[in-house]
């Protein structure tokens, strides 16, 4: 049985419906063994942004240390909250080997305070990852490289993205791509890594297999695809960890519509 870590961090987001993610988490949480669940504190308040150019800086730098905290040499699953979760649990998980980010997600996560407008970490969380973005939240540049990084099912980047993919050396698989069973896997085979991070924001499903969310990207995956490309992966590459992101049901009945998909996510990664 995986452990869990249960992060309702909302201060990343930069949607109205932010503080939905709390609910989300709690929802997912609840459909988990207790005994399994770690619940990571996450301050109430917004907090301030500490001239650091990252809206809420001083709350998320909090919840990020807690992250570090709890985490160790073995996988966990990180369930968000906002998709900034998953960046101090990649540097934990890349602690003393190599691994591969697999970021699953209908946006790019890859603007940094300089090129977003609204700033907020959610939209820079990949950047983040490389190095990009201020002390205390981003990765120092190295510990996961480029080559190394496979952004899978992204269909929504800001132009500022997009020059910036094309600058470095980050892989990209198309909803299109994924439905070949076997593309995520031969890509991340290919890389030599020791083992692979899997970040998802189900927003990379299509909106007819998940409601709750607040960025809803026409188009995304069905949930047997992205089940059958994880299966095929971890055939293939050891899980270094996983995070499950951006789950933000409007109601409760919402939450409950959407769990079943949201459960297979998990099975995927568990
Ligand atoms: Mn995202």
């Amino acid at each position: 049985m995986a452990r869990f870590l249960i992060v309702p961090q909302w201060q990343g987001s930069p949607s109205a419906r932010a503080m939905q993610l709390i609910d989300g988490a709690h929802a997912i949480a609840g459909d988990l063994p207790r005994s399994a669940c770690t619940p990571v504190e996450v301050a109430l308040e917004a907090g301030d942004s500490l001239a650091s150019g990252v809206d809420r800086f001083s709350a998320l730098a909090r919840t990020a240390e807690r992250i570090r905290e709890v985490t160790g040499p073995d996988p966990v699953v990180v369930i968000g909250g906002d998709c900034s979760v998953s960046v101090p649990a990649i540097g934990t998980a890349a602690e003393g080997r190599t691994i591969a980010v697999v970021w699953l997600d209908a946006h790019g996560d890859f603007l940094t305070p300089q090129t977003s407008t609204s700033r907020a970490f959610a939209g820079m969380a990949l950047s983040a990852v490389l190095g990009h973005g201020p002390p205390g939240l981003a990765l120092d540049p190295g510990i996961v490289q480029p080559e190394h990084v496979v952004l899978a099912g992204a269909r929504d980047l800001e132009p500022a993205e997009q020059e910036r993919l094309a600058d470095v050396s980050v892989k990209h698989l198309s909803t299109q791509d994924l439905s070949t069973p076997d593309a995520l896997a031969d890509v991340v085979a290919g890389l030599g890594v020791d083992s692979v991070y899997v970040h998802i924001d189900v927003d990379v499903l299509d909106p007819a297999a998940i409601a709750g969310v607040t960025a809803a990207v026409p188009f995304g995956l069905t949930v047997p695809t992205l089940v059958s490309a994880i299966g095929a992966l971890r055939a293939r590459v050891p899980l270094a960890g996983a995070t499950i992101a951006g789950f933000a049901p409007r109601t409760p009945g919402d939450a409950v519509e959407d769990m079943g998909a949201i459960l297979r996510l998990i099975g995927a990664v568990a």
